[in-house]
């Protein structure tokens, strides 16, 4: 995943309603059924009572960003959650969370951002909790995808996640990545994992045009053009960028989910819940 920046995340918490309305309209759905359905737990199974949750800053890597706790905590929030920023960073932060009766601690570094449970031990990655979630979404937002040939571009982590999903879902999934090693590897793993069949697409310009539902989990932007368009285009983009060219985003935007953190974040959040 590409590392965030402060621009992308600080309007996140104020506008929360606003997003989830956005949702519902286009998937039929609120950001809390869509992550319990990504997550498989029943909302009335969760006891948010213990699920206190501690947001911990970490200063490794390249550092604290701006906002980006406040964000997650806004989100955790915003479904109900009993939710703080922990005053401290790092180890003193984790040792906070417990004192103050955390019993989820979320947590990013450069590598991985993670939702640890320490009551049932559960825990859940971004990537791959950002994958299930929008792939939920995504089927979602088209009605299904039982048959329907996907296009998802992008074979890393999240893009292995929701490729899992979505053929597991039905989908008939070509996958494109800019190396071909790496997208012939999810293809095997896909197969091996699901027993469907999969794709392999090595044009990009020409796996777009055969293609009106693509799920982008690419760090690249502005590939997807104008002529890749159609009325009948639907697409998934979690994280930054996106890759749809600035100019098309008002022709697809009804059909188009694309957040910097909002679903991975409540899809981790059900994921150790539930
Ligand atoms: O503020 C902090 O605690 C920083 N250590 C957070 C660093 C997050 C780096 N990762 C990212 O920006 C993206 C996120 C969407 C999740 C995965 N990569």
């Amino acid at each position: 995943m590409t590392r965030l920046r402060s621009e992308d995340i600080y309007a996140i918490g104020p506008s929360m309603s606003d997003y989830d309305a956005l949702l519902v309209r286009k998937t039929g759905r609120s950001l809390g059924k869509i992550a319990a359905l990504a997550a498989s737990v029943a909302l009335a199974s969760i006891d948010q009572r213990k699920c206190k949750v501690a947001v911990v800053p970490l200063t490794c890597g390249e550092g604290i960003i701006e906002g980006f706790s406040q964000a997650v905590a806004g989100i955790i929030a915003y479904l109900g959650f009993e939710v703080f920023m922990t005053d401290g960073t790092d180890a003193a932060g984790l040792a906070l969370a417990v004192e103050h009766g955390a019993d989820i601690v979320f947590q990013a570094d450069e590598e991985r951002f993670v939702a640890i449970n320490f009551a049932n031990r559960k825990t859940s990655d971004n990537s791959d909790a950002t994958g299930r979630g929008f792939a939920t979404a995504f089927e979602l937002m088209c009605g299904s995808l039982s048959g329907r040939r996907v296009l998802l571009v992008g074979c890393g982590q999240v893009g292995r996640s929701a490729a899992i999903k979505m053929a597991r879902r039905g989908a008939q999934l070509t996958v494109y990545d800019i190396d071909h090693t790496i997208s012939s590897k999810l293809a095997e793993f896909v197969q091996r994992e699901t027993g469907c069949r999969v794709l392999v697409g090595t044009n990009l310009d020409e796996v777009l045009l055969k293609h009106c539902l693509i799920f982008d989990a690419s760090p690249a932007d502005g590939f997807i053009k104008g002529r890749h368009l159609s009325a009948k285009t639907f697409i998934a983009a979690p994280g930054i960028p996106l890759g749809l060219v600035p100019g098309c985003w008002a022709q697809v935007e009804e059909r188009t989910l694309h957040d910097p953190l909002q679903i991975g974040v409540a899809t981790m959040l059900y994921d150790v819940c539930g």
